[in-house]
C-alpha cells in the first residue's frame, strides 16, 4: 500500500523533472492581461498541465469567470483559495496533498477534477486580495500545480 503509493510519487517526481527540462528548454509562462468574457465579466485564463498551473495574474475584484484549460495528460482540479497570513498552505498528514478542510473558511470555489483537453468554468465574486490557484491531485500541488492570482 505504501510502496504502491510511494511508487506513484517516485513516478509524478520523474513526470516533473522531465516537465522542468521542457520548461528550461524555452516555454514562457503567461501574461497578464485582463480579457472580458461575452458576458462582460473578467475572464481569468488557466492553462493547467501536468505539473504546471499559469494563469492571468491580476484582475479587478467582482464576478470573475475562470476559464480553465486542461492540456493533461493527467485529470485535473482547480482550487481558489484566499491567502491569509501563512505564507505556506497546510498539508494533510500525507504529506503530498494541501489540507482543504483546513482551508474551507477561505475556499472560493472549485473545480472537480476534469480530463485532460477538456475546459472546466468557474464563476466567482471575489473580493481584493491575493488568492492561490492550485490542483490537490496527490502530489500534484507539490510537483508545482500552484499560482498566486491578485484581486485588486
Ligand atoms: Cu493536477
Amino acid at each position: 500500500m505504501l510502496g504502491f503509493q510511494f511508487t506513484a510519487v517516485l513516478r509524478r517526481l520523474v513526470g516533473i523533472a522531465i516537465t522542468s527540462v521542457l520548461m528550461a528548454a524555452g516555454l514562457v509562462s503567461g501574461c497578464a492581461h485582463e480579457a472580458k468574457g461575452v458576458s462582460g465579466q473578467a475572464v481569468v485564463r488557466v492553462d493547467e498541465r501536468d505539473f504546471k498551473i499559469t494563469a492571468t495574474r491580476t484582475v479587478r475584484a467582482g464576478e470573475i469567470e475562470i476559464v480553465s484549460r486542461n492540456h493533461g495528460p493527467d485529470d485535473h482540479e482547480l482550487l481558489v483559495v484566499r491567502q491569509g497570513g501563512a505564507a505556506k498552505l497546510p498539508m494533510r498528514r500525507d504529506g503530498i496533498t494541501v489540507d482543504e478542510d483546513a482551508l474551507e473558511p477561505v475556499k472560493a470555489g472549485a473545480l472537480e477534477p476534469f480530463a485532460g483537453g477538456t475546459v472546466g468554468v468557474l464563476h466567482l465574486n471575489l473580493t481584493p486580495g491575493r488568492y492561490v490557484l492550485f490542483c490537490n491531485m496527490a502530489g500534484h500541488f507539490l510537483g508545482g500545480m500552484h499560482t498566486t492570482l491578485v484581486v485588486r
